[in-house]
């Protein structure tokens, strides 16, 4: 799936939708910064910042020997453009790990979720999970000088006024005293800490949670958690009401699907339309059916605040990814309904353990980190031609079990004893 997003929710969550949507973002490729561009670009910057009440002391403090990132323009470049299908997107997202992870941080932080639930009224399942996705629960969070990129992309670039908009918004952070300049890195395009919020956002949804007159989503669980509460309560999350649950359809099944094609549970109901465990469908109010993989794959039906998560980051996949990591946190197991597929996508510590099998074959992955980049696609390929697989450099139960095989029964034949 290629879904339509904006700017500020791709700036939001690049990381978790980096290969989705790389396509989309080649086109605006700043072109490189020569030196005499960018003074007189930074010197225009700080004329337009002070006109917005920057200090001036903040604008040469924060902007002190800053100078162009071509890494960000190096990152443009390497972005694979190519899709991924739902199931290893879902695969990595809601695997073990994040399930237990999360399990054991919801314990930890549960008087705050208690307290974020009962202020905006947002299931704590679901603030945790949008947690998880967003930052692996604060763990991946960007290391990118903020001031440094956004600078970089309001002063190249086809977004410039955009980017503008967002470093002024970094400035105020920086001037108001809620984080201070050295702390403030996060992804190239300025989404940071642990909800990613990019600075606009942030100017008008993060909250002071734990009450120490700061509002800081990096440093603070409290602050990230009650700001996520607050985003998606301002997104229209309705108190008490589920996002959706799966469904079976009846054989053969054409009638309408969509998120946006809403209709009354009464009108799915007559089009044979069950839950997947074959009981009558439930819930409040007016529903859509989504198919992320087609009628063969898991369907569901989804209400109003899957439309509240799918607000934090306009991409379908996404939502399903955090409803779905909501459900396994409360308990809930694996879809019913199997992806249509005959090699099921893998979590984390399967991809860390194709890529450490890899290694141990002499195929250069770099560090076994679970994340499947372009060397470790490389490899995969390289693997796959070696065992006479179809090369698609893709990390799936297939490619595993194939090094599981080999090297149970190595390649080079043990020496004569
Ligand atoms: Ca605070």
């Amino acid at each position: 799936m290629q879904p339509t997003v904006s700017p500020v929710a791709l700036a939001r969550t690049q990381s978790a939708l980096r290969v989705l949507v790389g396509a989309a973002f080649l086109l605006s490729v700043p072109a490189p910064v020569l030196a005499n561009e960018w003074a007189s670009c930074v010197k225009e910057l700080r004329t337009i910042a002070i006109g917005k009440g920057i200090d001036a002391q903040v604008f040469d403090t924060s902007l002190a020997g800053v100078e162009p990132d071509a890494d960000i323009l190096k990152a443009f470049d390497n972005q694979p453009e190519f899709t991924i299908a739902i199931w290893d997107y879902l695969s990595g997202l809601v695997d073990e790990e994040r399930v237990a992870d999360g399990r054991a941080l919801m314990e930890k932080w549960a008087a705050v979720l208690a307290q974020a639930e009962e202020k905006f009224g947002v299931d704590r399942f679901v603030i945790a999970a949008v947690w998880g996705v967003e930052s692996d629960y604060g763990r991946i969070m960007g290391k990118r000088e903020l001031v440094r990129s956004l600078t970089t992309l309001s002063c190249s670039g086809r977004r410039q006024a955009f980017f503008r908009g967002e470093l002024l918004a970094t400035l105020r952070i920086v001037q108001s005293g809620d984080i201070p300049i050295g702390s403030l890195v996060g992804s190239w395009a300025g989404a940071f800490g642990q909800t990613q919020f990019i600075p606009s956002t942030y100017q008008r949804l993060a909250v002071d949670f734990d009450g120490d007159g700061r509002r800081d989503i990096i440093g603070s669980v409290p602050d990230a958690l009650g700001s996520t509460a607050n985003y998606l309560k301002r997104a229209g999350w309705v108190t008490g009401q589920s996002w959706g649950y799966e469904v079976r359809l009846p054989a053969g099944y054409a009638g309408p699907v969509g998120r946006r094609t809403k209709q009354a549970l009464t009108q799915w109901s007559e089009l044979g339309i069950r839950q997947a465990d074959g009981s009558a469908l439930t819930g409040t109010g007016p529903a859509g059916l989504l198919l992320p993989s087609g009628a063969k794959g898991p369907a569901f039906i989804v209400f109003r605040n899957f439309d509240a998560i799918f607000a934090y980051n306009a991409a379908e996949s996404y939502a399903l990814a955090i409803a779905h990591l909501a459900d396994r946190l409360r308990g809930a197991g694996a879809f019913r309904t199997p992806w249509p597929t005959d090699d099921p996508g893998i979590g984390r510590a399967e991809r860390r353990e194709v890529q450490q099998r890899l290694l141990d074959r002499g195929f250069d992955v770099g560090v076994p980190d679970g994340i499947v980049g372009a060397r470790t696609r490389t490899a995969i390929r390289a693997f796959q031609a070696s065992a006479g697989l179809a090369q698609d450099g893709r990390a799936g139960t297939r490619v595993l079990q194939a090094l599981r095989a080999s090297t149970s029964s190595p390649a080079v034949a043990p020496l004569p004893k």
